[in-house]
This record gives structure tokens, sequence and C-alpha cells, in this order.
């Protein structure tokens, strides 16, 4: 929120209630009386917005390390707490001032003097909000960064797809999770996620796909990518790594290792489209795969469903 749309929404608002304000009396003791009113009036609402704007925020520290990140990577945790600091500490400025201005109406002497005070309080409160102009819009961005965080429980396990391209992880997260995945933002890029799950009757589990994030050789990726690629070290308990038979299988080897020696997570590793290939087993041993998959037929899709599981075991169960 910007100062100018605090504050005159604010000011509006008091107008607003002013109205229905009647007092007895007349002349600068009335004057005084009113006035008094409407500074308080101002305070309550100018520390309502400014409470709401921290209050609402959560603690930074106590938040899933994901998040944590999350923050660390688009803003600064300590800028970010900076921010928060200085909100809370506009607030105390303004009450400061409006204690100040509250006395000097007590003891002024004439109408215009009462006027004068008013409007010296809304220049000063206003002076405070400009200089937290900064701090509004980086709390205000970071809530927008946690908003678009997606729909994943993180109490719960999570399996992430890796992979070239055209390997087949999407299928291969249709072919597990049903037809259906949802997508959701990746909040570490500009890209999406393609969320699935299914069940062994009573676990839970959570597939994931990532588009453009775990299917890049290496030496192509930028800064962000990387980082994006770290972010899947709070995410995912366990990785799918699935071979595409016919790309170039050299590189998809330095691609699994990379990601191997970067996530630092269990893996495990497939053969995909194995309907197209002849001798499957072969292709499994020499490329050191637990299994030969298509996503595409459903061959040795129940069998990973229960490898996944029993690498949960270890893991979060
Ligand atoms: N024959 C065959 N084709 C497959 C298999 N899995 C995926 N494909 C095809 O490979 C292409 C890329 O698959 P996709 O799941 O989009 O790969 P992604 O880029 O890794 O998500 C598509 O044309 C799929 O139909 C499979 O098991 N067998
Ligand atoms: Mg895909």
């Amino acid at each position: 929120m910007k100062p100018d749309t605090i504050f005159g929404s604010v000011v509006r608002r008091v107008s607003k209630e002013m109205m229905g304000v009647r007092l007895p009396g007349r002349g600068v003791d009335k004057k005084k009386k009113l006035e008094h009113i409407r500074i308080k009036l101002y305070d309550k609402h100018f520390a309502e917005r400014l409470k709401r704007i921290y209050q609402n925020f959560p603690n930074v520290d106590e938040l899933p390390p994901y998040l944590q990140d999350l923050l660390e990577a688009r803003i600064g945790k300590d800028k970010l707490k900076l921010s928060l600091g200085r909100i809370k500490g506009a607030l105390r400025a303004l009450e400061g001032i409006r204690d100040d201005i509250l006395f000097k109406i007590r003891r002024a002497r004439s109408e215009k003097e009462v006027y004068n005070l008013r409007r010296q309080y809304l220049a000063r409160a206003y002076e405070v909000l400009t200089e937290i102009a900064d701090d509004l819009r980086t709390v205000s961005y970071a809530r927008s960064q946690l908003r678009r965080v997606p729909p994943i429980n993180l109490k719960l396990p999570v399996v992430v797809l890796a992979g070239f391209p055209n390997a087949g992880k999407s299928s291969l997260l249709k072919a597990l999770t049903g037809s259906n995945p949802k997508i959701a933002p990746y909040p570490f890029t500009t890209k999406r996620l393609l969320l699935g799950h299914f069940s062994d009757g009573y676990r839970y589990i959570q597939v994931v796909d990532t588009p453009g994030i775990l299917d890049r050789p290496v030496e192509k990726m930028k800064p962000e990518e990387k980082e994006a690629v770290l972010s899947m070290k709070h995410l995912a308990d366990l990785v799918i790594f699935i071979f595409d038979p016919h790309q170039d299988l050299e590189a998809q080897r330095h691609l699994l290792n990379y990601l191997k020696d970067m996530l630092q997570k269990s893996f495990l590793v497939v053969v995909g489209k194995a309907d197209l290939l002849e001798d499957p087993e072969k292709l499994k041993k020499e490329l050191g795969a637990v299994l030969a998959i298509s996503p595409l037929t459903g061959e040795g899709i129940e069998e990973l469903r229960k490898l996944i599981i029993k690498e949960m075991e270890g893991i979060k169960w």
C-alpha cells in the first residue's frame, strides 16, 4: 500500500466520522474539543492500517525453510525484517506526534491556532508515512511472493521429477497420479509447477513436475535457475530421474550427477519409453537404473509407485 493511499483514505474516513460529531458550546473551547477528537481518530486509523500490515505478516524466522529461502532470494530476510521494524517505528512516531499536538491544542488560545495545529499534525503524519514508503513496498512485495507459493503440503512426502525435456516427465506425472495435474506458480521463477498426488490407500504422496527447472544441461543455467534448482532441496524428499533412451545418454548422466550433487537427496533413477526399446533391461543396467518404465503404456508404473513408497518409509514416515 502506498503512503498516499493510506493517508488519503484515513483523512476521508475521519472527515466522514467527524460529520456525526456534535458538541455543545462554542468558540475556542468547542474547537479544541473537536480537534482533540479528530486527531485521536486520525491516530487510531493510521495505527490500524500500519498494524494490519506488520501484524498480519508471519514471523520470518518461523516460516518453513523453503519460504525463508524464497524471501531471502527475492528480497533479503534482513531487509524485510528491517522494513517491518521501521513500519512499527512509524507507528510509535505517529503516537509521539499525536501526543505533542494534543498537548499543544490544550494550551492553544485561538481557533486559528487550533486549526493550524491540526494541519501541523497532518503534515507531520504525512512525512512519517512517506519515510516508510519503501518499507511498505517491500512488505507488500514479500506478501505477494508468499501468496504465490504452490499448494504443497510440506508435512507430506514430495516426489520431484527430473530429466531432459521430452524424457517423459509430464507423462510420468500423469501415469503416477491421474490425468489432471494442478498447475501452480513456481515462486522462485516465472515458471509453473505441475502437481499431482497418489496414495496407497492411507498414505498420500505428492508428485511435482517442474518444467524448465530440473531438465537443463547445467552449463546453460542462469543464476536464478540454479537458485530454483536449489529451492528443491527444501521441497523434495525424493527425486525421480527419468532417462530418455533416445537422447544423448552422456549428457543426461551429467545432468543427473549435477542434480545429485546440488540437491543431496535420495534419487530413484528410471529409464523411460521402455515400450520403444528392444532390450530395456540392458539399458537399465548400463545406466544404473532401478526400473525401465513406460508412462505411455503403463509398464513399470505400479512397481515405481511401490518403490517410491518404500523409499519414503525411510524418509518421512
Ligand atoms: N513411446 C513412448 N512415448 C513417450 C513415453 N513417455 C513420453 N512419451 C512421449 O514423449 C514426448 C514427451 O513427453 P513429455 O511427458 O511431455 O516429456 P517432458 O518434456 O519430460 O514432460 C511426448 O510426445 C510423449 O508422448 C513412453 O513411455 N513411450
Ligand atoms: Mg513436461
